[in-house]
């Protein structure tokens, strides 16, 4: 009896934790003009798969706007106000040149590096079809053994204090 609740009691905490772990946050990230009025900032950023690059000025002396190189992204006509977003998904991993169109001459440049992350259970179900079997079976792989190890561990621990206490 008193092995069994606390082999329910471990099952419970490590469900939990395991949900916890995989529970993925993403972020926005701002990129505004900067006091020349000539270059974005910051001009280069660091992200995660899924998070969202986002740009966003006003009242802008001259109009700008942000095009990446091979059209990943391009928040359309020069503006003296923005608020542009894009998110990258969970294949986007990668560097990503962008420029405002009027200024790219005088150097309004800017990059973002896009990093790889494991997708959230959720986005991996809905993303399935953009998968390869490949890449499914990695992140599967990459659970199982967790699960498993921390399993039989939890289970000796307990079947140990059991025969102890018994
Ligand atoms: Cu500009």
């Amino acid at each position: 009896m008193r092995r069994l609740l606390c082999f329910t009691i471990i099952l419970c905490l490590l469900q939990g934790n395991l949900e916890f772990e995989m529970e993925q946050e993403t972020e926005t990230h701002v990129v505004t003009v900067d006091s020349t009025n000539l270059r974005f900032n910051p001009s280069t950023v660091t992200l995660n798969e899924g998070d969202t690059l986002r740009f966003v000025w006003g009242g802008q002396a001259l109009p700008h706007n942000s095009v990446e190189e091979n059209g990943v992204f391009d928040s359309g006509d020069p503006e003296r106000d923005l608020d542009f977003g894009h998110v990258f998904d969970y294949d986007s991993a990668g560097t990503y040149n962008f420029f405002c169109e009027p200024h790219e001459s005088v150097g309004m440049l800017g990059s973002v590096t896009v990093l790889d992350v494991e997708a959230p259970m959720d986005d991996q179900q809905n993303n399935s079809a953009n998968m390869s079997s490949g890449q499914s079976m990695e992140a599967a792989m990459n659970w199982e053994p967790v699960y498993a190890v921390g399993l039989i561990v939890l289970f000796s621990a307990a079947t140990w204090r059991a025969r102890i206490y018994d």
